[in-house]
């Protein structure tokens, strides 16, 4: 027989608030605070006293006109009683080692360090997904050993679906992409700038998280690409995540985010038979850029070097558009934010770059990763050019068109801080793949401008985050979420982690005591209230604004701002492409429409493509631009940035064969470590190897796995056995002639000169040492040491383009 109930103490006293309380249909018309009684009615009451606290929305007439909106009151709250009033349950109190304890006050946890989804498996053993033991993971659950698999087997079941959907879709640009975690550092704060967090305090460090990628090709193309490289900065602040979404070029193709689907449809593999993979040299995308005369100052910098970048240590960053600092006091100024590699500006040139596509299409992700495992960390200067709104409307161009620049020359970069790259991802796709940034993810002090192509993809990147990452929540993903709080009432969606406490989800509420509630503008992000002057700018209206319809003024000016070899190598470009456009109808419109850029570059491209007459000059949208400010910017230059003269991760290869002479490259191959570069001893064939000293060494790459396009630098070496085996050898000469061809410093130990014989290259040489500077150094026996200095002294140089022809000589 069931016992009776044994009488509730509290009803002794007074049961009704109690028995109210345990009702979630309906409640009492009065709560009286001091009545006492249990948990239940204490919440009861106590929410009660928070509602009573709220007898209107004491902020509802300060949402209404233009000032009241720049300038928002924080929300009202009020302190609850206790921490009844915002359970979801009373129950929270009965812990478990799976629902820990209550929720901390104000906490949410899902916004902590990376320690806390981190997995290490060391001497763990194998589970399931639900974390239990496995005990045969060789063979599936079978009837009998020769027997049919049984659908019963739960343990391969879930581990085939899960592996069926490893795979998530690629962004449709920037796919293919390489990460690391580091800091920036603030040299001199800009509070009189920006409030924004990162800007504050000279010393203070912000953990970033950047991701350098290709535009075009899928996530399995090739690295080195002729294109635009993504350089996307995520700064996770105290004041939340800020997403400087850059490119290692300061200008676009288009002007307006209306276009950008055209472009990319343009550029991506023709859609009849997917070719060519991660490649502008095709139809389409000439076709349309020749038709968008706006994109000629991008086509510049595409067809520079600076389209097939070194590494990624070794390239700018642009934020590209222009944006808004705003301070404490609501002044606000634009800005444009820039990237300056400390070890300089360095490029590959496109036969070198063509090679390493086949030999290694990783060479960037590795450099990257290579560079950060040996402590030489990729370090970035980041400088402002700020102007202001007086200023900008006096310029000759307009600062909402991202095909222009500022000239350095016209407003002076301001370095600010640095950024260090100094760890790798423990797991590519938890990380690299799953990072998303936005755009639109901006903190207070840093505000848009009225760029239209900006405004595009403050829409854009949060859009395709969710087709991509798979529903709403992308921003709970570890490397995502902010390291500041996150507080909201949005809720559910697919994947949520977040476990919300209470029942309040909307704002207003009262029974929450009005959390979490609006921040108001003392603390939080007030949109600068940016005014159209001119009445007749004013009304909906679809169009680019005068100053837009200047095409050519500013891609004149960038190859006009060009070393000769820069020009060179751009003229090249144009004809490469260009060539390998199958319409020569494209080939014509391209030439008349640079032929308003520069006749000169016109002629060359022309020339190489066999174009005789040039067409006449495309019509202009604006017959009459405004005079430039600049008319030529060394700035804009490659090698206006040489770096900080050091050869910290540079690759060296040191030829070795049996009988070489060993002890001068195992010098040179220490100094080498010493300064942070790589010296690698490339045979014939990998393994051990007499040397003529009588010892061994060990040879780590081969003429054929690491052939001579992938390192910076060449050491050929003495001793006549090893000269004569590397002279058997084609490989060798290959090797050679491709370390001259790309202008790269070669170190010639005693005989094998003959192997530059060989590889036929001193009739190529005489021309070159004519004009100086050719990056080959001969070290003969006693002077071997001040060759070895030389030689590092022109590797620091990275390129010898006083060597370089075209067509090459050898
Ligand atoms: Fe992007 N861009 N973009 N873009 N973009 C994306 O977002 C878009 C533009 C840039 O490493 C996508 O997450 C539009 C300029 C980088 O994850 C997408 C427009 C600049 C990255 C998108 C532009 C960029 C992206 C694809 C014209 C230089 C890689 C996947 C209005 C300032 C970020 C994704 C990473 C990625 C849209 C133009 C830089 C589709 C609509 C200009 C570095 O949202």
């Amino acid at each position: 027989m069931p016992k009776p109930p044994s009488p509730n103490p509290s009803t002794k006293k007074n049961d009704a608030p109690a028995a109210a309380a345990r009702n979630t249909d309906s409640g009492p018309g009065r709560v009286d605070p001091a009545a006492g009684g249990d948990m239940a009615a204490r919440r009861m009451a106590d929410v009660q006293q928070v509602a009573a606290a709220m007898p209107h929305n004491g902020n509802k007439a300060l949402e209404h006109g233009f000032e009241d909106g720049t300038n928002p009151p924080a929300g009202q709250a009020v302190e609850a009683p206790s921490r009844l009033v915002g359970a979801s349950t009373l129950s929270e109190e009965n812990d478990s080692p799976k629902v820990g304890t209550a929720a901390l006050d104000g906490l949410n946890a899902t916004t902590e360090s990376l320690d806390r989804v981190r997995v290490d498996s060391t001497g763990r053993v194998l589970t399931t997904n639900q974390g239990v033991a496995i005990a045969d993971n060789q063979n599936s659950l079978k009837y009998g050993v020769r027997g049919p698999v049984l659908l019963e087997d739960f343990v391969l079941r879930e581990k085939i679906t899960h592996f069926d959907h490893e795979r998530i879709p690629e962004r449709i640009v920037h796919a293919r992409g390489s990460g690391a975690h580091g800091f920036f550092e603030c040299l001199r704060p800009q509070t009189e700038l920006t409030m924004a967090a990162p800007f504050r305090e000279a010393g203070k460090r912000t953990p970033v998280f950047v991701r350098f990628s290709t535009v075009a090709g899928e996530r399995g193309s090739k690295d080195t690409a002729r294109d635009v490289r993504g350089f996307a900065v995520k700064f996770y602040t105290e004041e939340g995540n800020w997403d400087l979404v850059g490119n290692n070029m300061p200008v676009f193709f288009i002007q307006d985010a209306m276009k950008f689907p055209d472009l990319v449809h343009a550029v991506k593999p023709e859609p009849h038979h997917q070719m060519p993979q991660a490649a502008s040299a095709h139809d389409t995308f000439w076709d349309f850029v020749s038709l968008m005369p706006e994109s000629t100052h991008m086509l510049m910098w595409v067809m520079s070097d600076r389209a097939i970048p070194r590494s990624f240590a070794t390239m700018q960053g642009f934020g590209v558009h222009t944006f808004r600092l705003v301070n404490e006091q609501g002044r606000s100024v634009f800005c444009k934010f820039h990237w300056t590699p400390v070890a300089g500006t360095h490029s590959l040139v496109w036969d070198e770059a063509v090679k390493i596509s086949g030999a290694d299409p990783d060479f960037h992700r590795r450099d990257l990763w290579e560079r950060i495992e040996a402590g030489n960390y990729p370090e970035y200067e980041l400088s402002l050019q700020v102007f202001t709104e007086e200023q900008a409307e006096r310029f000759s161009f307009d600062i909402l068109d991202a095909t222009k620049i500022v000239p350095e020359e016209l407003v002076p970069l301001v370095p600010v801080g640095r950024m260090v790259l100094n760890r790798n991802p423990d797991n590519f796709f938890a990380e690299t793949e799953q990072v998303a940034f936005c755009t639109a993810q901006v903190i207070p002090g840093i505000d848009f401008s009225n760029d239209p192509l900006l405004a595009g993809r403050i829409h854009s990147y949060v859009d395709t985050q969710i087709s991509r990452l798979g529903g709403p929540n992308f921003h709970e993903l570890p490397i995502n979420a902010p390291l500041a709080q996150v507080h909201n009432n949005q809720r559910d969606g697919m994947h949520r982690q977040a476990i919300h406490r209470g029942r309040v989800a909307y704002e207003p509420n009262s029974l929450a005591g009005g959390c979490p509630f609006q921040a108001g503008a003392a603390q939080g992000f007030v949109t600068v209230p940016a005014r159209i002057r001119a009445e007749e700018e004013q009304g909906k209206v679809r169009a680019k604004p005068e100053k837009f319809a200047d095409h050519y003024t500013q891609a004149r000016l960038f190859y006009e701002s060009q070393t000769p070899v820069e020009q060179c190598h751009i003229a090249n470009a144009f004809r490469f492409e260009l060539s390998k456009v199958t319409v020569p109808a494209i080939r014509e419109r391209m030439v008349a429409s640079l032929r308003n850029a520069s006749e000169d570059l016109a002629l060359k491209v022309a020339q190489g493509l066999g174009m005789d007459p040039l067409p006449d000059p495309m019509p202009l949208a604006l017959p009459d631009p405004a005079a430039p400010e600049v008319t030529k910017s060394p700035a804009l230059s490659l090698l206006f940035r040489p770096g900080d003269g050091t050869i910290k991760g540079r690759k060296v290869a040191l030829l070795v064969a049996p009988g070489v002479r060993a002890a001068p490259l195992l010098q040179l191959q220490q100094a080498l470590l010493a300064q942070g570069a790589v010296g690698r001893l490339v045979g014939p064939r990998i393994g051990p190897m007499p040397t003529a000293e009588g010892d061994a060494i060990d040879a780590d790459a081969s003429l054929e796995n690491e052939p001579g396009f992938l390192f910076d630098a060449l050491v050929l070496p003495d001793g006549a056995e090893a000269i004569a085996a590397l002279a058997q050898d084609g490989h060798t000469a290959e090797f050679i002639r491709d370390q001259f061809r790309h202008c790269k410093t070669i170190l010639v130990f005693g005989g094998s000169r003959e192997l530059l014989a060989q590889a036929g290259v001193p009739a190529a040489l005489a021309k070159a040492q004519a004009q100086g500077g050719t990056g080959l150094v001969f070290a003969d026996e006693g002077g071997e040491p001040a060759a070895a200095e030389a030689f590092l002294q022109a590797l620091a140089k990275h390129r010898h383009f006083g060597r370089e022809t075209d067509p090459p000589l050898a």
